[in-house]
């Protein structure tokens, strides 16, 4: 759904609304850049106190009542992000249909970064798992921000928000559905691992229907996450940015890339857009202009918008910092093959974790993750978050002006001792080999799910996400983190992002 800023402008009673500048065109009191966490946080802080907000998101907008998502193993129009081919690691390059679909990878030096476009960003394609760091840890990685704070209201408030649900232990202990989960259980603990169970913003009611009741719709018993869900997970289009939306003050406009932001002398700022086509092309460019930038394109977009706006001469005093403290949040996938049966039918949300993260020497939190193929395989994934300390910097290319990324292999080399010490003491425990058909060298550490980092906060932001060096410009999203939050990272992102907005929105007082 798209609707235009002077429609907007024109129907809206607002406390800040947006103005006809002298030239006849709208100055928008605030425009939010990415629809994912930082995004939707932003968007629903911003609308409920009555600020008019236009929201910029270069994916597609996909209404769930057409059901458009497919399941990972037979991907279709929805699924992939401008590539003709399955760019999943396992997808064995088949074709794909070239479309604005949800699932995309961008491929640097020594990291293939997955992540998502749409209306709800990265949520539509994620795993759902709402993990929260380990206190201690969290304030090693971010010692100005007060951890009273973040674990006493603003953890709780973000789960509340994003719908966080646990799964029924009775269901998960009897279910054909998680017996990959199960066996992961008892062979981590014959292993000497310590386990968790992971909350989720999959509805755990919603999939036992999916079990249990006959013809009830199904999503994550049929192999929907990573290319989109059409039923049961709450993304941020259904939480967040819904409750935005209700407001009557949030205004959308989705196949909408931002390209430069420009600061202008009176401290307004003018964003260049191009309108796409679902088939990548351009369909105009034109410009926008508000009071306040949100920008929350995720550590990727939010850095290489930073970086080519200051190269272009158009936010001339971003620090030197921009680009620095990029991490993949340790991120490496492995798995064991020729161990117990773990099920031919397998859900597609994760709801376990093997915890070794207080080892000194191999510290790792290991999602158990599903391999739903419909035939037993007799095999074990795991999404491991390990306890890399290695950083990378984004920068631009010279000559092409690309995003690129300095990240020699030698960085994986942490990630890579701790994902083998899990292989190693599961096999010697429980039997079984490194699954080297999947991961030919035994693990995978070339691909990051989690990027994070590249304008930390409290460098490149204040220590609430404003930019240094242009006020009125924000950011709210992954990027500020550096680089490796100890488990998967939506819930930290949503938590910050909630802290940092109570903040900044003391800042409209004066419009
Ligand atoms: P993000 O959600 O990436 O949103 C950025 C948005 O900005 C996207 O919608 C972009 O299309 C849009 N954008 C980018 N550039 C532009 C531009 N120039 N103009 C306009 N729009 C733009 O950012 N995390 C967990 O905690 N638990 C999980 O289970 C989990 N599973 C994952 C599984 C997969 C396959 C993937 C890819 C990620 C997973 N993640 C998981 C990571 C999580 O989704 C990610 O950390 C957050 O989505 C990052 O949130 P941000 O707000 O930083």
């Amino acid at each position: 759904m798209t609707t235009t800023a002077a429609a907007a402008a024109s129907s809206i009673p607002m406390i800040g609304s947006a103005a006809t500048s002298g030239k006849g065109s709208i100055v928008w009191p605030a425009i939010i850049v990415g629809s994912g966490y930082g995004g939707a946080v932003s968007a629903y802080h911003l609308t409920a106190n009555k600020i008019s907000t236009l929201m910029l998101e270069m994916g597609k907008r996909w209404p769930h009542r057409d059901h458009p998502f497919h399941p990972m193993l037979t991907p279709g129009l929805s699924s992939i992000w401008l590539k003709s081919w399955n760019i999943l690691p396992f997808g064995l390059n088949l074709p794909v249909p070239y479309y604005t679909g949800v699932l995309d990878r961008v491929d640097l030096p020594g990291k293939q970064v997955y992540v998502g476009r749409g209306f709800g960003g990265g949520s539509l394609v994620n795993g759902g798992m709402a993990v929260t760091p380990k206190r201690d840890y969290f304030r090693d990685i971010l010692p100005r921000v007060s951890d009273q704070e973040m674990y006493e209201r603003f953890y709780p408030l973000a789960r509340g928000r994003l719908m966080v649900n646990s799964i029924d232990p009775a269901w998960f202990g009897r279910t054909d559905w998680y017996k990959f989960a199960r066996v992961g259980i008892d062979q981590a603990q014959k292993a000497q691992f310590a386990t968790a169970m992971v909350p989720n913003v999959y509805n755990f009611k919603f999939m036992r229907g999916e079990d249990e009741v006959p013809n009830h719709p199904r999503s994550a018993l049929r192999g929907e996450v990573i290319m989109g869900n059409n039923y049961g997970k709450k993304s941020l289009d259904r939480t967040y940015l819904s409750m935005a939306e209700a407001t009557g003050f949030l205004n959308v406009r989705d196949l909408t890339r931002v390209s430069t932001i420009r600061q202008t002398k009176n401290g307004e700022f003018e964003l260049s857009i191009d309108q796409l086509n679902t088939d990548g092309s351009v369909a105009s460019s034109s410009t926008l202009r508000c009071q306040r930038v949100f920008l929350n394109a995720g550590s990727l977009g939010t850095t290489e918008l930073l970086l080519r706006s200051r190269s272009s001469g158009d936010l001339p005093n971003l620090v030197d910092s921009l680009g620095e403290g990029w991490g993949d949040n340790g991120n490496i996938m492995t798995g064991r093959a020729f161990t117990s049966a773990t099920g031919a039918s397998q859900s597609s949300i994760p709801v376990l974790g093997i915890d070794n993260w207080n080892d000194p020497n191999y510290p790792f939190f290991a999602e158990v993750a599903p391999l739903p193929a419909g035939v037993e395989l007799y095999t074990s994934l795991y999404l491991a978050i390990t306890r890399n300390p290695n950083r990378g910097r984004l920068s631009l290319e010279n000559g092409t002006g690309k995003l690129t990324l300095n990240w020699p292999d030698s960085n994986n080399a942490p990630a890579i001792a701790s994902a083998r010490h899990l292989v190693d003491r599961m096999n010697d425990a429980n039997g079984g080999l490194y699954a080297n058909l999947l991961f030919p060298s035994g693990t995978a550490s070339g691909f990051t799910y989690h990027p994070l980092g590249g304008a930390l906060l409290g460098s490149v932001t204040d220590y609430y996400g404003r930019v240094k060096g242009h006020k009125g410009l924000y950011v709210m999203d992954g990027s500020l983190l550096p680089g490796n939050v100890g488990v998967n990272p939506f819930l930290t992102i949503t938590a910050l992002a909630e802290r940092n907005m109570e903040e900044v929105i003391k800042d409209f007082a004066s419009v």
